[in-house]
């Protein structure tokens, strides 16, 4: 993309408009600190997934010509515009947040001179540019550290590597070097020393984000094909910045209450036999357990929305039977339908051309598991809301969630083309352009679908997603396998989702793919019980890996922790209530409470939930003492209640059954006593563990079920305590029916 020289400008509204010598550019001004860097190529206005509405406020600001720029600013953040549409970001207060790099880009100005020559030496020319269509090279600082970008492998930071944004269905271990994953979410916050800001590229093609991999002086984003089109979100801190990305693509509506219990999968439990022995099971071990998952091979020959009746002989009165023990139904749909003239949804498709078509007009046809299938074109409203109704199937069998696969989308006879006709709404386009978000329109067509014919809060899980997502579906970061590394990725991997947007987020626990162990099964409970989706699942062929598979005293351990996450379901429920108006995650990095503590930085092994509990899991394989890092404060050992002053690192012991967790000193924690499943009934006792210290606590209560809090049906307390033991109570909002019973702990 060329400019040249800055020709003229003007003011129009809340944009700046710039003609260069080879074409215009603007930026617009949202909020104070959100700046938006646009150039049409594909159109000419914005076509956002991601941002619905107009987030745009009246904003002061002020354009004028200072030293050769055009200064725009906001009582927050200066830009300073130059020849070539080069933009330059300050705060207020003339600190550097990020500036474009001037000079041009070396494929290999990273490579030391010995590499160089063996590259030359290989054929490549060494001084070649891979450029793409759309490109943003920004100036590295100096000490910048990238966080974000969804779940893509690795640690915390980012620095240093490269990734690309192309949702991607790879069944290989996914290790530190894989570049996609099968989610596109194309934002990150950066912190240096002085200053923190994140980085929007709402650009739905394959695009490419170096993150000071290719060089030690910048870091590079390129998109493929489409619009220049960026956003620049400031704050005066890591929360800050997260709160005005999600204000701009939306938070994750609070969640049925039960959502939160324990999930049990497996591909798959096939009969009706299976699924009532694992129900038996669950209770007869004492394991809570609030939803069993059926995957593909419910399903009549893997034609979505049929069931298989030769191994399910009574779908319905199984489910109300599980309803009954307290077990929610969730099952899978995949987008791929089968090509099959007698199958309804097929033709249905055909009839009224709801599928994607090849450059002749054909319906586009490739495998996944039903054989030759085709792909309904999400982009359309008429094909989302006819996917929508067809769920109707699936509620009147008392299914309580939809978990959606393979919608990267995957196909087994090679990838889609490019050019597979696609439509963005009322635009004909391709699958160069949607494949991005064809997760995204689907989550959304289900949602809204479940929304329309349901009163109850719509549960959707996918693994392909775009940002924005977050407003219809919770996360699972796919197929990883059972290894030490994959437990270890499990925590920078959620967080990272956390910091991109996605707070409720799962891995499959004791891994997807190959054997797991009992220890590495135990550890990674360990770990789960704090990720929001707290899911067991595990590919066809695999060691099984249901908790009481590994013997008495792995059996008991595991039934601590999943225990201990009953207990806490009022914590993680407020913490969703809390992010509905902050965009904070559940589960989070230490940098993001404690981002001036730089030991924080790249830490991989440790994280909280919320603001107040610390957990510091083992992810080695026999580590039985762990070296712990305690930011500033003063913090309570979770298990013997001992105080400990923070600011330093201390040595835990740690044997199987411990995962070392620290309280905030002065916290006040909700718990629930514990119950076989939460279920849709009501929560009659709180349990209020105050830790000595003072501290101040909110706590939200509904039905946990539907959309009354709308309308006021809840009730909102704040608890706070000086440090006595004494609680005060005062009820910010009351509307709906209080607990009988609150039950004070103190712990001194
Ligand atoms: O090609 O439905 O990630 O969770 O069990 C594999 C079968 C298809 C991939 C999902 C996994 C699911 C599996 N699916």
């Amino acid at each position: 993309m060329e400019f040249g020289k800055l020709c003229s400008w003007e003011k129009q509204g809340n944009r700046v408009v710039f003609q260069f010598e080879k074409r215009t550019g603007r930026v617009e001004i949202l909020t104070p600190e959100i700046f938006n860097v646009f150039s049409g190529v594909v159109s000419e206005e914005h076509r956002s997934k991601a941002i619905e509405g107009d987030k745009s406020v009246a904003v002061d600001f002020t354009a004028a010509e200072a030293d050769g720029a055009v200064e725009i600013s906001t009582n927050a953040v200066t830009a300073r515009i130059y020849d070539d549409f080069k933009v330059d970001f300050y705060k207020a207060d003339g600190t550097v947040l990020c500036r474009d790099y001037r000079g041009s880009r070396k494929i290999c100005a990273g490579l030391s001179d010995e590499l160089k020559a063996l590259k030359e030496a290989e054929g490549h020319n060494v001084e070649e540019q891979r450029t793409e269509a759309v490109e943003v090279v920004k100036q590295l600082e100096g000490d910048e550290a990238f966080y974000g970008l969804g779940d893509k492998t690795g640690f915390m930071d980012k620095r240093g590597y490269e990734y690309v944004m192309w949702n991607t269905d790879d069944p290989a271990p996914q290790m530190d070097n894989f570049k996609s994953l099968y989610k596109s979410i194309p934002f990150f916050i950066t912190l240096h020393k002085n200053a923190v800001f994140g980085l929007f590229y709402d650009n739905t093609y394959r695009s490419c984000f170096d993150m000071g991999k290719e060089s030690e002086e910048y870091y590079w984003y390129g998109a493929a094909d489409g619009n220049l089109d960026y956003y620049l979100i400031a704050g005066e801190s890591m929360p800050e910045v997260l709160g005005n990305y999600t204000y701009l693509t939306g938070t994750v509506p609070v969640p049925q209450k039960w959502t939160l219990g324990y999930h049990q999968c497996r591909w798959s439990y096939k009969t009706e036999a299976e699924v009532r022995q694992l129900a038996a099971d669950f209770r007869r071990y004492e394991i809570p357990c609030d939803a069993i998952y059926f995957d593909i091979d419910y399903m009549d020959g893997y034609r979505v929305f049929t069931w298989n009746k030769d191994n399910f002989t009574d779908p319905d009165q199984l489910i109300t039977d599980l309803k009954e023990q307290g077990f929610q139904a969730v099952t899978i749909i995949d987008p791929g339908v089968k090509k099959d003239e007698d199958y309804y949804v097929y033709r249905e498709g055909i009839e009224h051309d709801y599928f994607a078509k090849d450059v002749n007009g054909d319906v586009y046809i490739n495998a996944v598991w039903p054989g030759d299938s085709a792909f309904p074109d999400f982009g359309r409203q008429e094909v989302r809301d006819w996917w929508g109704e067809k769920h109707q199937f699936l509620l009147d069998k008392g299914i309580m969630g939809v978990w959606n696969d393979m919608n990267e989308p995957a196909s087994f006879n090679g990838p889609l083309p490019d050019d597979v006709v696609f439509t963005e709404e009322d635009e004909i386009t391709n699958h160069k352009w949607m494949h991005n978000v064809y997760g995204h329109n689907m989550s959304k067509a289900t949602y809204q679908g479940l929304r329309r014919l349901s009163d109850k809060r719509p549960f959707v899980i996918t693994r392909a997603c775009y940002s924005g997502t977050q407003k219809y579906a919770t996360v699972w970061t796919g197929d990883n396998n059972s290894l030490w590394t994959h437990l270890r990725m499990a925590i920078p991997q959620l967080c990272n989702l956390g910091m991109s947007g996605y707070p409720f987020a799962g891995t499959d626990i004791g891994g997807f793919g190959s054997d797991t162990t009992g220890e590495l099964l135990v550890r990674w409970y360990q770990v789960g019980c704090f990720s929001t989706l707290f899911r067991n699942h595990s590919a066809m062929g695999t060691r099984r890996q249901e908790p009481w598979l590994f013997g008495k005293e792995k059996l008991d351990i595991i039934r601590k922790y999943v225990e201990l996450r009953y207990e806490l379901i009022p914590y993680f429920y407020d913490l969703f209530h809390e992010h509905l108006s902050t965009g904070l995650p559940v589960m989070r990095p230490l940098v993001l409470e404690y981002e001036k503590d730089i030991n924080t930085h790249n830490m991989n092994d440790e994280f909280m939930i919320g603001s107040q509990l610390l957990a510091a899991p083992v992810v080695e394989q026999g580590a039985t003492k762990r070296m712990v890092y305690l930011p500033a404060g003063e913090w309570v050992d979770y298990w013997t209640k001992e105080h400990i002053a923070g600011g330093q690192y201390i040595i835990r012991d740690a044997p199987l059954d411990t995962c070392p967790i620290y309280v905030k000193a002065g916290t006040i924690l909700p718990k629930y006593p514990v119950e076989a499943y939460i279920g849709t009934k009501e929560q009659k006792k709180l349990i209020l563990e105050v830790y000595a210290g003072d501290g101040e606590y909110e706590h939200y209560q509904d039905d946990g079920l539907d959309f009354a809090y709308e309308q006021g049906a809840y009730n909102l307390y704040r608890f706070s305590h000086t440090g006595n033991g004494e609680l005060e109570e005062k009820l910010l909002h009351e509307g709906y029916p209080k607990y009988e019973e609150i039950d004070i702990k103190y712990i001194p």
